[in-house]
């Protein structure tokens, strides 16, 4: 039979989903980081793994390269939902979407006046829903890594982009200004898949989603 594919983003999120994959069974067999597979087999021999950039998971899903899928709330808000069901917020690589701009910028001012501001960010679809609910006109520039650095060029008034300790903010002079929504990872299924072979993979989800909530409650 086929085997069930998880495709899981990794960087860190893979880091925090290993302990979580381990409670569930579903350990890699070889050790992640020093094996050059692409495919990793599990403690279940009908079940493995593929380990691709973050932004990749919802593709590899949404196509069938995967059935089930791990990666960031934000990540998903910039794909797309087409052809995937989201089943379980996993409770990992916590962190949240928000608005920074220089220290002393007087953001919400600006913003009163209707200044047009410019804000650089990699996350175009969840900074426009942002700004269009509020009724703000901002200038979107779309840029694909070190967002923090575009306000201290005079490239943007302000940024879009995700913070967990705030450190990288303060370390180049920003402040959170507006938080825009909480994220997580999230356990992903393409609809097709859950349709045909649910026998296949309820045990799987069931085993992933028992893992996190266990987590959740000891933390
Ligand atoms: O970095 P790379 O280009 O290789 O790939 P990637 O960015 O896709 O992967 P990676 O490993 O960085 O993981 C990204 C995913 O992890 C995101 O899609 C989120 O779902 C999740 N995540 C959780 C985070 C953070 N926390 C996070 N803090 N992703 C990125 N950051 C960055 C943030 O962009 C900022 O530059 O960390 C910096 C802020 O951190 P603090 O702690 O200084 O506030
Ligand atoms: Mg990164």
């Amino acid at each position: 039979m086929k085997p069930v594919t998880i495709a899981v983003a990794k960087g860190r999120i893979f880091s925090e989903m290993a302990p979580l994959l381990a409670a569930a069974g579903l350990a890699p067999v070889a050790d992640a980081a020093s094996s050059r597979q692409l495919i990793l087999p599990t403690q279940q021999a009908d079940v493995q793994l593929v380990v691709v950039r973050a932004a990749d998971v919802p593709t590899y899903v949404q196509y069938g390269g995967a059935d089930l899928g791990v990666t960031g709330k934000d990540v998903l808000g910039e794909h797309g939902w087409e052809g995937l069901y989201e089943l379980a917020d996993l409770g990992v690589a916590l962190c949240r979407l928000a608005v920074a701009a220089p220290d002393g910028f007087a953001y919400e001012e600006a913003i009163r006046l209707g200044r047009r501001l410019r804000v650089a960010t990699k996350y175009v679809v969840a900074a426009r829903d942002h700004f269009a609910a509020k009724g703000v006109h901002v200038d979107l520039i779309r840029l694909y890594g070190s967002m923090e650095l575009a306000p201290l060029v005079g490239l943007a008034d302000a940024i879009v982009d995700l913070v967990s300790t705030g450190r990288t903010l303060q370390a180049n002079g920003l402040v959170e200004v507006e938080t825009i929504a909480p994220v997580s990872s999230r356990l992903i299924v393409n609809q097709a898949a859950l349709k045909m072979n649910e026998r296949a993979l309820f045990p799987v989800v069931e085993s992933i989603v028992r893992a996190a909530n266990e987590r959740l409650e000891r933390s």
